[in-house]
C-alpha cells in the first residue's frame, strides 16, 4: 500500500516540477480620477499547500513579492494600511506572507498593490493583466477589472 503511494506521488511530482499551487482571484484596480498619479490593485491570493507542495519542501512560507501591470505603470509597490495614533495610515511593505489553504484578500484598508506615476488613469470598466510574482511560485497573471470607489466599497464591506 505504502509503496504504492509513495510511486504514484513520485510520478505526480515529475509531471509538475517545482510547481506549487497558487490561485489568483477577483482582481481589481480602483479607477483613478483625473490628476491623480497614483492608485490601488486588490486581489484574492490562494495559496494551495497541498502533497505536491509539502513535497517541495519550501524553507518558509510563500509570499507575494510584487504584481506588474506594465501598461499602467513602472512602479508598482506592495503597501499595506495601519492605524497609527487613530489615523489610517498607508506604507510601503516588502514581501507579504500568505498562509497555507487561506485567501489571503490584498483589500482597501489591508495590503495592497500601489501603481506609482500612472502612466494613464484607468477608467471604469477598462480591464489590465497583473502579473504576481512569488517567493516560490511561478507567476501568475489576473485579468483586473477597473472599478469605481462605490463599488469597491460594496464589494468589500
Ligand atoms: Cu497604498
Amino acid at each position: 500500500m505504502k509503496k504504492t503511494g509513495i510511486l504514484a506521488s513520485a510520478i505526480f511530482l515529475m509531471g509538475l516540477p517545482a510547481m506549487a499551487d497558487m490561485v489568483v482571484e477577483n482582481c481589481i484596480i480602483r479607477e483613478a480620477p483625473p490628476g491623480t498619479k497614483m492608485t490601488a490593485a486588490y486581489a484574492d491570493l490562494l495559496f494551495v499547500n497541498d502533497e505536491a507542495t509539502q513535497a517541495l519542501r519550501l524553507p518558509g512560507a510563500e509570499e507575494l513579492r510584487l504584481g506588474f501591470i506594465p501598461e499602467l505603470s513602472d512602479r508598482v509597490e506592495t503597501h499595506q494600511v495601519k492605524q497609527v495614533d487613530g489615523k489610517m495610515v498607508m506604507s510601503q511593505t516588502g514581501k507579504v506572507k500568505l498562509p497555507n489553504d487561506k485567501v489571503k484578500q490584498l483589500k482597501p484598508g489591508d495590503h495592497h498593490l500601489m501603481l506609482m506615476d500612472l502612466k494613464k488613469q484607468p477608467k471604469a470598466g477598462e480591464t489590465y493583466e497583473i502579473e504576481f510574482w512569488f517567493s516560490y511560485t511561478g507567476e501568475v497573471t489576473c485579468l483586473a477589472e477597473v472599478k469605481t470607489s462605490e463599488e469597491i466599497m460594496e464589494i468589500y464591506k
